[in-house]
């Protein structure tokens, strides 16, 4: 199985307070090993620079690299997969570009789609909003960490969660089951994002 536990750090450059790269940096200083670049206001050529470099960072880290939505920007990347939402490029589509090496991640917002993009090949589903957030706008209602235990149930597959996850309701994440929590506010508008992203590395040492 490959590897989707722990922190999963997520890159927000409208929220970031040091800037992308730096936040990377900061994150694989931490401990942090998967990091998905998270990206919606940048053209494509400025998204491929950064991704690039932030790929050279994981690597000289040994951490996992997956890009948000953008197939093309992951490959130009070398990246180890994609992470892709309900309304992205359809699983099947995105199996077929990417082959089997890499990486798919798919939100669910409900075991049948959790169920759906375990027979479509992905490898994690991450469940969303666990938490209400104010970082994605069209999140939708949090649906508690209730979810996270019934798609545990239902999929074999690693399942992480995000939204509005912090270092106070960590806890909570990881006793309901989830593999991982993605997480990109609670550490990047932290005054020492460091920090922030070892406390949630350590509760997943210690709630297990
Ligand atoms: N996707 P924060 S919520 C990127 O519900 C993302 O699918 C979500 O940021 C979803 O850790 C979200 O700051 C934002 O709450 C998560």
């Amino acid at each position: 199985m490959k590897k989707i536990s722990g922190l999963y750090f997520v890159t927000d450059s409208t929220l970031t307070m040091q800037g992308v790269l730096a936040d990377v940096r900061s994150v694989l200083a931490a401990g942090c090993r998967l990091v998905q670049y998270r990206e919606k206001m940048k053209s494509t050529a400025a998204m491929v620079l950064e991704a690039r470099e932030i790929a050279k960072l994981c690597k000289q880290k040994k951490a996992m690299f997956l890009v948000d939505d953008r197939i093309d920007v992951a490959l130009a990347a070398n990246a180890s997969g994609v992470h892709i939402g309900q309304g992205d490029m359809p699983l099947v589509i995105a199996r077929k570009i990417l082959g089997n090496k890499r990486i798919i991640g798919v939100t669910v917002h409900n075991p049948k789609e959790a169920l759906q993009a375990q027979k479509g090949g992905a490898d994690y589903v991450s469940v969303s909003p666990i938490f209400s957030t104010g970082t994605k706008s069209d999140a939708g209602a949090p649906c508690g960490v209730g979810l996270i235990k019934e798609i545990k149930k239902k999929v074999r597959l690693p399942v992480a969660a995000i939204g509005g996850i912090n270092e106070t309701n960590i806890k909570q994440v990881i006793v309901a089951g989830a593999d991982s929590a993605a997480v990109i506010s609670a550490i990047i508008c932290s005054d020492d994002p460091k920090a922030a992203a070892k406390k949630i590395i350590s509760a997943f040492g210690g709630a297990k």
